[in-house]
């Protein structure tokens, strides 16, 4: 049951009204410096939805200003604690309110199923930050007895003004990763959406004002990598740059940072995560985990898991119920309820897609199911799934980012593990077993930096996750992430006469 084209999306959803397309720097809606605008586009028919102003490097330069300002003079680092909890705690609930309208925006954008992102992506902001408004109070340093004649104590300061660069796979949930924390240490922040998704990030910016967010903490300026993007990394006023995206990019943000002013960076980069079946698996319940692993939003997700191995004695029988599992999945318009796939975001990411496709079938792997685009609009993909796929093969090595499987065969437990490490990245991996040795023992093979066990893609703002290797550094969620916006500060003075 297929449904590619807009016909029926008329029928189930009504267009969200786009109420924000200008910048948002110190408090209000302005146009870019230029003037510029570029389009906002609904991957279901590649149209544009309404253009948005187009942020470069003079229009970051006067959010960092603005940011600068808030930081160095403004009220929001110098609030207690629980004082902005009580703003950020507003900020949840007013997302909460316009969850609807929020999830359109993200569906109709990002071709993002729009029941997921009303139940999960918006809710999950608020939640974001209603968790890191509970640390907001929380932020103590240590005590240091030092040697005699010295005491000492910590603080844990504010890193400053925040650079996020972001991606459009989730353009929600990657805006409140950074800011949740950020806002909580008592940072101020320049947030770049990613081109393909301005939208909600401006409504965000909107919500976060009525909630009494101070002017210039939050500023979101649209545009482009190479032009606003950059001019964020090798900005000189900027203390951290938070980045999640493709690899290539990470190098360059680096690269940026160290040549300006050797501002820390953080950097949530590409995956190949494996995902590791074991004979003793429930085989519904591993196809179940297998399939969403990689399928979940469009295979736009950098945790998807893009290599799955399945040990020997089972293996004929899962590519069997992979196959109906596959043919029982309906591609279609994001906002109909039925559909459990929409339109890849993006016009250059969907070609991608369609030319890994073309390179695995050249290479040799064995199509065993789907392989072409859906329809003649929009940027529909089918799930697409290869067999005999071999560890040297580019759709075994290299990112897709789409919904593309490769499936493959191991004996041991011992050559499991020594395949899923033959990999450049270490973000994710996936192990089905009921065996706990196996379990335990793969767990900690594995040099990545979560790992699901009889589950796959499974998020908690409680729990850190971040990159191995060349998947980056630095971790999102859990308290974790609350050390990378913050500096410890360490204050020595001598103590006289002390009986000690
Ligand atoms: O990413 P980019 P793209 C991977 C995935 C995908 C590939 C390319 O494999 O196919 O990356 O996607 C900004 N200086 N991931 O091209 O370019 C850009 O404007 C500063 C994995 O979309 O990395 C956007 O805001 N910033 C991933 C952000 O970087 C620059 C999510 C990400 O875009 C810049 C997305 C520059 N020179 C893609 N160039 C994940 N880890 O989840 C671009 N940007």
């Amino acid at each position: 049951e297929y449904n590619g084209s807009s016909e029926a999306s008329e029928s189930v959803f009504k267009f969200p009204p786009i109420k924000f397309t200008k910048l948002f720097i110190n408090g209000k809606f302005v146009d870019s410096v230029s003037g510029k605008t570029f389009e906002a586009i609904d991957p279901r028919t590649g149209e544009a939805i309404t253009r948005v102003s187009e942020g470069d490097k003079e229009d970051i330069d006067l959010a960092v200003k603005a940011a600068r300002q808030a930081f160095d003079h403004g009220p929001w680092p110098r609030m207690s604690g629980s004082e902005r909890g009580r703003i950020m705690m507003k900020f949840a609930d007013l997302i909460e309110e316009n969850v609807e309208e929020l999830a359109a925006l993200d569906a109709i954008n990002g071709g993002k199923l729009f029941s997921h992102c009303k139940a999960m992506d918006i809710p999950g902001a608020a939640r974001n930050l209603r968790y890191y408004a509970g640390v907001a109070d929380k932020i103590h340093g240590t005590v240091l007895k030092l040697s005699k004649g010295f005491q000492g104590y910590t603080l844990r300061e504010p890193i400053g003004v925040v650079g996020s660069i972001i991606p459009w796979n989730f353009p929600t949930v990657m805006f409140f990763m950074k800011a949740g924390p950020a806002l909580a240490a008592g940072c101020s922040m320049v947030v770049k959406p990613a081109e393909q998704t301005p939208l909600s990030a401006l409504y965000y910016a909107h919500l976060a004002k009525l909630a009494g967010l101070p002017d210039g903490v939050l500023n979101v300026v649209n545009g482009f990598g190479e032009t606003a993007g950059a001019a964020i990394s090798s900005h000189m006023d900027i203390d951290k740059v938070t980045f999640t995206g493709s690899t290539e990019v990470g190098r360059k943000i680096m690269t940026a940072a160290a040549a300006s002013n050797l501002k820390p960076v953080s950097l949530e980069l590409g995956g190949k995560s494996p995902l590791l079946i074991f004979e003793d698996a429930d085989i519904d319940q591993a196809v179940n985990i297998a399939f969403n692993a990689i399928f979940y939003n469009k295979g736009e997700i950098c945790v998807a898991s893009s290599r799955v191995y399945v040990q020997e004695g089972i293996y004929e029988f899962f590519v069997k119920k992979l196959v109906e599992k596959a043919n029982a999945w309906v591609i279609g318009d994001p906002f109909d309820s039925r559909v459990n796939q929409g339109p890849q975001t993006d016009k250059k990411q969907f070609e991608k897609i369609l030319s890994y496709i073309e390179h695995g079938k050249r290479e040799g792997a064995t199509l065993l199911t789907g392989g072409k685009r859906l329809g003649s609009k929009g940027f529909y993909i089918e799930p697409t799934i290869f067999t005999d796929v071999k560890e040297d093969m580019t759709i075994a090595k290299e990112e897709i980012f789409g919904p593309v499987m490769s499936l493959m065969k191991f004996k041991t437990m011992e050559e499991a593990i020594k395949r899923a490490n033959n990999t450049t990245y270490g973000l994710a991996a996936g192990v089905i077993t009921k065996n706990l040795n196996v379990a335990n023992t793969v767990s900690r093979s594995i040099r990545a930096g979560i790992i699901w066990l009889n589950c796959y893609t499974v998020f908690d703002v409680d729990c850190p996750y971040g990159g191995y290797k060349m998947s980056g550094f630095g971790r999102e969620f859990g308290l974790d992430a609350l050390n990378q916006y913050l500096q410890i500060k360490s204050i020595v003075t001598p103590i006289h006469d002390s009986p000690w």
